[in-house]
């Protein structure tokens, strides 16, 4: 990745929970890869984003979703270790359809051990119903409910 000054956002988590629809929801256009089916996320895309009058970069991992199914496990510690050390800010992004899963409680585990800041973002949160759903996430941390779907859907 670009060697910038400004604080580094990185979005991580398991794969299919929105991480790239909301990097693009985020940065405003479609540069990262949207698919239905997970594995689709071709590299780790960066852009600059403002916000508040500061200038941040924000950064959508996911490259890990092309490996095999062995692989897979190994190739998230890599790639979450490359992120939070690269990082000052990490979205870690959850999906309130599908839960607590045993690779978000992994993540989190892994997550628990840096100083970086950490948000994590509960999205798929596109109905009312979700906000009871989504208090099973209390038990990894505080949580941020999003719907990248309902964002798009209001701009
Ligand atoms: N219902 C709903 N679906 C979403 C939302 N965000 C993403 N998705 C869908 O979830 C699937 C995976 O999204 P993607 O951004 O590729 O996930 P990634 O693998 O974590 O990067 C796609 O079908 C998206 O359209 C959301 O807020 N609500
Ligand atoms: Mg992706």
């Amino acid at each position: 990745m670009k060697k910038s000054n400004h604080p580094k956002i990185a979005i991580v988590g398991r794969p299919n929970v929105g991480k790239s629809s909301l990097f693009n929801r985020i940065v405003g256009s479609r540069k990262a890869i949207v698919e239905a089916a997970s594995g689709t996320t071709r590299d780790r895309l960066h852009a600059d984003i403002k916000w508040k009058g500061k200038t941040f970069t924000i950064v959508d991992t996911g490259g890990f979703e092309h490996a095999g199914k062995d692989d897979i496990a190994r190739l998230i510690l890599r790639q979450l270790d490359t992120a939070i050390e690269e990082a000052d800010i990490i979205f870690f992004v959850t999906d309130v359809t599908a839960g607590v899963v045993h690779q978000d409680m992994e993540l989190s585990e892994r997550l628990r051990k840096t100083s970086k800041s950490i948000y994590l973002v509960v999205n798929k949160a596109d109905h009312e119903s979700s906000v009871s759903k989504g208090m099973e996430f209390f038990e990894l941390a505080s949580v941020i409910p999003t719907s990248s779907r309902l964002i798009t859907a209001q701009a």
